[in-house]
């Protein structure tokens, strides 16, 4: 099978230019003005943007949490995501504490084999370093194309790993060639700050914004950017919210220290006045770490456009209203995350490029090419000769309004409903193959694989 993408204007993370596109099965074989090529199918894209597919390198699906679990699955939150442009996930496979790193594997597998649309990896997350879990690192890096290893500082006995396992993780991590992940947020703080409020009888989601201050996510950044300076392991932050976390890793870079950083998207566009909203309704916005401040929304798109922040994802963890009411009464119940996954890439393009915040070719690199380099994806993130055609035609022009009533993911509500965004995914291509196009997916589930990666390095 081959594809001619006609005319397109063609975005990499470095270029702008206009030309043709010629796939031959999964990958791209020729780029060039008016390419003599006949396909099986042609595209004519004049007057579209043409660019890579979407890597979101942080999503949850079919994620036990919080007594409940997040209400995407593979099926559901694949497809979702091509409806946006997002051709590539990565989701986290998370170790329960006493188990082995293989048995998160296995459960993953279990969820993700012959569902997903897009093509999926998983970071591992290590909640329990010890001496298996270090072998297991070893042999899960060589023989699995699993390199990144994410830790939690929170959620104490269940997820957090103390200062000494991260330490651990980190030498051996470094040792094999991987990349450490972090959730930086102070637990500790986080709990005594939760358990006086509800000791104060103020239960409601507000509470959820307010048990998680700027300087808990500040502090527990700054441990976690000393602790990879010391050991030298290629390191990542993971939805970083604020100024303060931000400052930490600005200051690392005067003892010249580069730590990656992912933002979300919501970070950049929605703040924490949401939380006021009256009744319930702003349980549908908790999520950890929470929405900041108008001022740490400017403190991150100024760190896109420093180069201190490299990803944006979204940390797509959704849960019907029915799951969210678990915390009716108690803002520590309310399981934390909301749906993202299937409007990154417009919104980004919409409330950033559209209005001048970023460019063309910033866009491209925050939502898939610095990923895939990040995290050794290599077949992905560019439109190149011999990458995975996984390619977006793109109107710039479009108008369309985001709602629960017309989006894909498993969810019933909408962190953004009622929005009108600017630029509209059209025709998307995964790995050669048109996957969604008029609105309608045109690839069966279970086309998405696994993707084994390459290792981690501190330059990219
Ligand atoms: N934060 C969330 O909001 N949801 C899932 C896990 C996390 O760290
Ligand atoms: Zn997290
Ligand atoms: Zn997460």
């Amino acid at each position: 099978m081959s594809i001619l993408i006609k005319n397109g204007r063609i975005f990499t993370a470095a270029d702008d230019f206009t030309a043709d596109i010629f796939i031959e099965g999964e990958t791209i074989s020729a780029i060039g003005k008016n390419l003599n090529a006949s396909a099986d199918q042609e595209i004519d894209a004049k007057g579209k943007y043409v660019f890579p597919g979407g890597i979101d390198p942080h999503v949850h699906l079919d994620l036990p949490f919080m007594g409940t679990f997040s209400s995407d699955n593979y099926e559901t939150g694949t497809k979702a995501a091509l409806y946006g442009g997002t051709t590539s996930i990565i989701d986290f496979a998370i170790q329960v504490q006493g188990n082995s790193l293989y048995s998160a594997v296995e459960e993953w597998n279990k969820k993700s084999e012959g569902n997903a649309y897009g093509d999926y990896s998983y970071h591992l997350a290590v909640t329990d370093f010890n001496d298996q879990t270090k072998e297991e690192v070893r042999l899960l890096i060589e023989k699995e194309g699993i390199t990144s290893f994410k830790t939690f500082m929170a959620y104490k006995g269940a997820l957090m790993v103390d200062d000494g396992q991260m330490i651990g993780l980190m030498h051996e991590v470094k040792k094999r060639g991987g990349m450490v992940t972090v959730h930086a947020t102070n637990g500790d703080m986080i709990d005594h700050l939760i358990a006086k409020h509800q000791s104060e009888g103020k239960m409601s989601p507000l509470y959820h914004y307010l048990s998680q201050p700027e300087v808990t996510e500040a502090e527990a950044s700054g441990r976690f950017i000393d602790m990879a300076e010391y050991t030298d392991v290629p390191a990542y932050i993971v939805h970083l919210t604020c100024e303060g976390a931000l400052n930490q890793v600005r200051n690392a870079t005067r003892r010249n220290q580069k730590v990656f950083v992912e933002t979300c998207v919501q970070y950049l566009l929605l703040d924490a006045s949401l939380y006021e909203k009256p009744g319930f309704e702003g349980s549908k916005w908790v999520m950890s770490p929470p929405l900041r401040q108008p001022k740490d929304q400017a403190t991150l798109w100024a760190g896109i456009n420093q180069g201190l922040v490299n990803v944006v994802g979204t940390d797509h963890c959704p849960f019907f209203m029915e799951q969210k009411e678990m915390g009716k009464d108690n803002f520590a119940k309310i399981p934390n995350g909301h749906p993202a996954i299937e409007h990154r890439m417009e919104l980004l393009f919409s409330e950033g490029v559209k209005k001048g915040k970023i460019s063309m070719n910033k866009f491209v690199e925050v939502t898939s090419t610095n990923a895939a380099k990040i995290f050794g994806m290599e077949k992905k993130g560019s439109i190149a000769i011999g990458k995975d055609a996984d390619i977006v035609i793109f109107d710039p022009d479009e108008k369309h309004v985001i709602s629960a009533k017309t989006h894909h993911h498993n969810c019933d509500y909408s962190g953004y409903e009622g929005w009108e965004v600017t630029g509209k995914t059209k025709t998307v291509l995964m790995r050669g193959q048109v996957a969604i196009d008029n609105d309608q997916v045109h690839i069966k589930k279970g086309y998405g694989r696994f993707i084994k990666r390459g290792t981690a390095s501190k330059v990219i």
